[in-house]
């Protein structure tokens, strides 16, 4: 099978967003467009050759296809060794473990995490470095760069591995090794977490509803929560990868996963009911009669980590993205330990972890994870709250209700504006910014403005800044406002407005979220404008 170069032109589109490129399938299916980014990829990071290359994918469609384009320019390319996932399936925290564990060059991992997926759906590639992170954001705008002057990309014709058959198959110089991708993984959380101790807390009659969503994280559920920890078959639901995730749209989260926190109302619910997204790196935690809000499950297990085996050494440190709720940084207070705010991205968690100064780490979009690997980890979050439940023996309720009485409640919401054409979106940041020049010491009744800012963020460990993070307006201790673009969507702008509101007070720990914001939400209204200059009255999603 002879190496080709093959011409090709730039596509000028390439450039990577908050967690690599994502786009829709028929963008990707254009001639060469995958080839060109890959290749640009190759080019940048010429280290790779000689050095193994981690390979796998959620799942969804045209993941296989990709999956066989990856492979024949990788060996085109002079990489040694790729190792794939069998049927082209990893986890996006399995596929970061294997690159560290296996001491490989890079991975290329094909996700649009959560997006929802099919022939009319988004498709998506990141590129991880050594160290099992996201390649930071100088190295993917050099690649960027690249893939705005390529000319052409080396491919093996007609190469012809079988994905699902493991073991090493060879393409010229270049070994394929088709891998169990759960193993790993699998033996990775089980060196984490007391695995006896959960075995018995669900041999006693606890109960456990997991939703895999017909995404990646299926077979690693179904291998660790019913295989080797003993719970029943039922506890996993819809665990069958499906290249359209079923027609539905796995994210985790209030909307979405909607008949969960049905399930969570029921008086005969499971002790813990839980979900992951596309590709397994968010979680969703809700017990009966709860749902643990993401920035209150990150403040949790802060409190609680220690307890568990892969932790007992304590926390070196914890850290949020911004507009993620600060009920952490009030644990951290209390334990003694950093807590560093980052901008929204994992990226920026991994250089943290990288200089050994964080253990845990999470953000408001259901991302949660810890130093064991390089990415968020949903199934490694939803372990950990299993661990916490059996070791203390309390519900996830109780829990919840302690941890607001010792610190306090931070009630939050998310309210996203999507599909909106990028002028009105940028008129609403701008109109908030213009504002922002005038707010410090204004008051709105009793909030009173004590910041109004753009964040920015000097790298601690490499003293990069990053700027236009997000704009806030802060309340003191009591309340914040943020509003940023996002950085993942596929179809117009979105606007993501964060409010937060801190209650200390005994009476205050149980009002209804909506009621505790609205004040907060109509602060936000008078200052960013946002129905008026979008034409919305009211968000497109509520999380
Ligand atoms: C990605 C990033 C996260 C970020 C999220 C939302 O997650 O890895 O760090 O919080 O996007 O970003 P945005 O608000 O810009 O849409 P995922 O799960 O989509 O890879």
């Amino acid at each position: 099978m002879p190496i080709r170069e093959i011409s090709t032109r730039p596509y000028n589109d390439q450039k990577p967003g908050t967690a690599g490129l994502r786009k829709k399938v028929a963008v990707f299916q254009q001639p060469h467009y995958l080839e060109n980014f890959l290749q640009s990829i190759f080019d940048v990071e010429s280290g790779l050759r000689g050095q193994s290359l981690v390979i796998g994918g959620d799942g969804r469609y045209y993941n296989r296809e990709a999956i066989r384009i990856a492979i024949a320019m990788a060996a085109a390319n002079g990489i040694a060794r790729v190792i794939v996932g069998q049927g082209g399936l990893l986890s996006t925290p399995a596929a970061s473990h294997l690159i560290r564990l296996r001491r490989a060059g890079g991975g290329l991992i094909f996700t649009a995490s959560h997006n929802p997926a099919g022939p009319d759906g988004d498709f998506g590639l990141k590129y991880n470095v050594a160290s099992g992170g996201q390649a930071t954001e100088a190295l993917t705008a050099r690649i960027y760069e690249h893939s705005r002057t390529i000319q052409r990309y080396r491919i093996v014709e007609g190469a012809d591995i079988d994905i699902d058959r493991r073991g090493v198959q060879k393409l010229e110089e270049c070994e394929i090794e088709v891998i169990d991708g759960v193993a790993d993984y699998a033996a990775l959380m089980q060196s984490l977490f007391d695995f006896d101790r959960i075995r018995d807390w669900l041999r006693n009659g606890h109960r456990l509803r997991f939703d895999a969503m017909h995404a990646v994280t299926g077979p690693y559920a179904q291998r660790i929560l019913v295989e080797t920890l003993g719970a029943p078959p039922d506890a996993v639901d819809n665990g069958s990868p499906l290249e359209d995730f079923g027609g539905g749209h796995p994210d985790p989260n209030l909307i979405y996963a909607r008949p969960l926190v049905e399930l969570a109302q029921r008086a005969d619910a499971p002790d813990l009911i839980a979900a992951s997204d596309g590709d397994g790196d968010r979680n969703m935690i809700l017990g009966r009669g709860i749902f643990v809000s993401p920035g209150d499950s990150l403040a949790l297990l802060a409190e609680h980590l220690h307890k568990l085996p892969g932790y007992r050494d304590g926390l070196r440190g914890v850290a949020r993205s911004m507009p993620t709720s600060r009920a952490v940084d009030r644990v951290a207070r209390a334990l003694n330990v950093e807590c560093h705010e980052t901008p929204t991205g994992w990226k920026f968690f991994t250089q943290l972890f990288d200089a050994g100064r964080l253990t845990l780490c999470g953000e408001e979009s259901f991302g949660t994870s810890s130093s064991h690997t390089r990415e968020k980890d949903g199934l490694w979050a939803v372990l950990a709250w299993l661990n916490v439940l059996a070791a203390t023996g309390r519900s996830v309720r109780e829990l919840v209700e302690a941890h607001w009485r010792r610190f306090g409640r931070h009630y939050y919401a998310r309210h996203d504006y999507e599909g909106l054409p990028s002028s009105a979106a940028l008129r609403v940041l701008q109109t908030l910014t213009d504002a922002n020049a005038h707010l410090v010491g204004k008051s709105f009744g009793e909030w009173t403005v004590t910041q109004a800012d753009e964040f920015s963020y000097r790298d601690p460990v490499d003293g990069s800044l990053a700027v236009n993070q997000g704009l806030r307006v802060i309340f003191g201790e009591r309340a914040r406002i943020v509003l940023r673009q996002s950085g993942t969507g596929t179809e117009g702008a979105v606007l993501r407005l964060y409010l937060e509101r801190y209650e200390n007070r005994e009476t205050a720990l149980d009002w209804n979220p909506a009621d505790a914001l609205a004040p907060l939400a109509h602060i936000a209204e008078e200052c960013a404008h946002i129905a008026e200059l979008t034409g919305r009255r009211a968000p497109s999603l509520v999380t």
